[in-house]
C-alpha cells in the first residue's frame, strides 16, 4: 500500500489554539501557509508547540486552509521568553536616538540575549537622527565589547542592505529591542506583507 507522504512546516505564530504553519513544499494551487490545530496526543505526551517548531501535519482540508498538528520534530534550541524553537541568533536592535540610546538597558538586553547561548548580533536604528561622528563613536564603543554592529536608517536607506542580509541569513532569527526603536518598521521594510502595526515615540518621554 503506498503511504502518504509527509506533509511538514514550521510554525511562525500561535493564535489561541490555533497555529500558523508554514509549509516546507507549498501546497495546491502554490498554498504557503495553513491554520493548524494541535492534536490531543501531542499536549498527552507533554509537547508543548513553539513558534520555530519543525512539525508534521495530517487531516489537511487544502480548500479550507486548514490542517492538524500530529508530531514535532527534535529541536536544536528553545529559548524560554517568549519560547521560541530552533532559534540560532539573536539580534538585538536598539535606537541611536528617540528613545536616547541607554547603555545600561543595552547592556541588560545583550546579557539577556548572552544567557540564550545562541549567536548575538547588535544593530543599532535612527543613524539619521545622530551626526556620524556620534555613530561611528557608538559602532566603535560596541566593537570594543567584542560585537560586529551595524547602524542604519529607514529614512535614508542607509545600511538597510546590510541589514537585510544578515536577518535573510539561513536559519531563525528572534529580532528584540526596547519599545520604539523601529522593529516593526523594519520588519514592513524588509517584508511588506506583514503590515505589522507601528507606533509613535512619545515626544515628551522619548519612549
Ligand atoms: N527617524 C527615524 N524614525 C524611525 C526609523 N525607524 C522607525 N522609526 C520610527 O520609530 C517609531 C517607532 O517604530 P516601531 O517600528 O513602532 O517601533 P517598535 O520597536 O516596533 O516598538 P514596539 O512595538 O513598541 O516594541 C515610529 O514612529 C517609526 O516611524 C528610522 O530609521 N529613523
Ligand atoms: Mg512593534
Amino acid at each position: 500500500m503506498a503511504t502518504e507522504p509527509v506533509v511538514s512546516g514550521l510554525v511562525v505564530a500561535l493564535q489561541a489554539n490555533f497555529c500558523q504553519v508554514q509549509l516546507d513544499l507549498p501546497g495546491p494551487g502554490g498554498l504557503e501557509r495553513l491554520l493548524c490545530v494541535r492534536r490531543s496526543r501531542l499536549g498527552k505526551s507533554g509537547q508543548q508547540v513553539c513558534v520555530g517548531d519543525s512539525v508534521e501535519l495530517d487531516g489537511l482540508d487544502w480548500v479550507a486552509r486548514r490542517g492538524a498538528i500530529v508530531a514535532l520534530k527534535p529541536r536544536s534550541s528553545l529559548l524560554g521568553r517568549p519560547a521560541v524553537a530552533n532559534c540560532n541568533r539573536v539580534v538585538v536592535m536598539v535606537a541611536l536616538a528617540e528613545p536616547d540610546l541607554d547603555p545600561l538597558q543595552l547592556t541588560r538586553f545583550l546579557l539577556t540575549a548572552e544567557a540564550t547561548a545562541q549567536a548575538v548580533e547588535l544593530v543599532f536604528s535612527k543613524a539619521d537622527l545622530l551626526p556620524g561622528e556620534a555613530v561611528q563613536g557608538w559602532l566603535r564603543r560596541v566593537e570594543a565589547w567584542g560585537y560586529q554592529p551595524l547602524a542604519f536608517s529607514l529614512t535614508t536607506g542607509e545600511g538597510l542592505a546590510e541589514i537585510r542580509q544578515r536577518l535573510c541569513k539561513p536559519g531563525l532569527a528572534v529580532l528584540c529591542g526596547p519599545s520604539g526603536v523601529g522593529k516593526s518598521s523594519l520588519l514592513n521594510a524588509l517584508a511588506p506583507a506583514l503590515a505589522l502595526r507601528v507606533g509613535r515615540v512619545s515626544g515628551k518621554l522619548r519612549r
